[in-house]
């Protein structure tokens, strides 16, 4: 398999996770992509006319352009699947919500790279707001979250990828902060070997 990805998205990571969790690293090869450059690599726009990471190509030669369609593939498809919660829906909300803070984030940090004269501080302010109103709720339900030790369902899996990418590019929300019920739990499984193998490098 083949996965276009990069270091730091965490939508790309959320994959690279639960492959690792998964037993699957081995079967795909990681190959580093810009999909932000003027022209994005003519083998990520074949897979992907979006030229949005994750992609992933699989053994069967089927793009899959999208991480929630790649993580429900891999469930699908793999034998060694993620944890499935009992309280099925309760538990797609979370993820859902666990995205939404992902997709905040990043909607945020692309905000930040806009020429300075045009950064809109409203559209940042909205953006944050989204992202502490999602804290509240997740952790007003922590107690979900279970054993950090355990292989992860996707909704835990989203929810720590989305406080590891607060802490890499939003550290001034201080999530600790707002959300002190989250630590234990995060701190457990960003130890994970999943995490340690996929960590980005240091925010410049
Ligand atoms: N819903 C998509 C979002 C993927 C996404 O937006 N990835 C970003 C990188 S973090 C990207 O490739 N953006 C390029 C663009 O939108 O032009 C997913 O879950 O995979």
């Amino acid at each position: 398999m083949k996965l276009f990805c990069n270091a730091t998205s965490p939508f790309a990571r959320k994959v690279r996770v639960a492959m690792h969790e998964m037993g699957l690293s081995d079967r795909v090869e990681e190959v580093l992509t810009d999909p932000f450059a003027a022209s994005p690599p003519p083998e990520l726009l074949a897979a992907n006319p979006l030229s949005r990471i994750p992609t992933l190509i699989t053994d069967e030669g089927l793009a899959l352009p999208d991480s929630k369609l790649i993580l429900e593939w891999l469930q699908a498809t793999q034998s060694n699947r993620l944890p499935v919660e009992s309280a099925r829906w309760a538990a797609a909300r979370r993820a859902t919500i666990a995205e939404g803070v992902i997709e905040a984030a990043v909607a945020s940090v692309l905000e930040k790279r806009r020429p300075e004269s045009i950064i809109m501080p409203a559209a940042l302010d909205r953006q944050a707001d989204a992202i502490e109103r999602a804290l509240d709720m997740l952790a007003l339900e922590s107690n979900a979250l279970g054993d950090p030790a355990a292989v992860p369902s996707v909704a835990n899996l989203t929810t720590g990828i989305a406080l590891a990418y607060l802490d890499l590019r939003l550290p001034y929300l201080n999530w600790r902060q707002r959300a002190p019920s989250l630590i234990e739990w995060f701190d457990a499984f960003a130890a994970r070997p999943s995490m340690l193998a996929t960590e980005p490098p240091a925010a410049k």
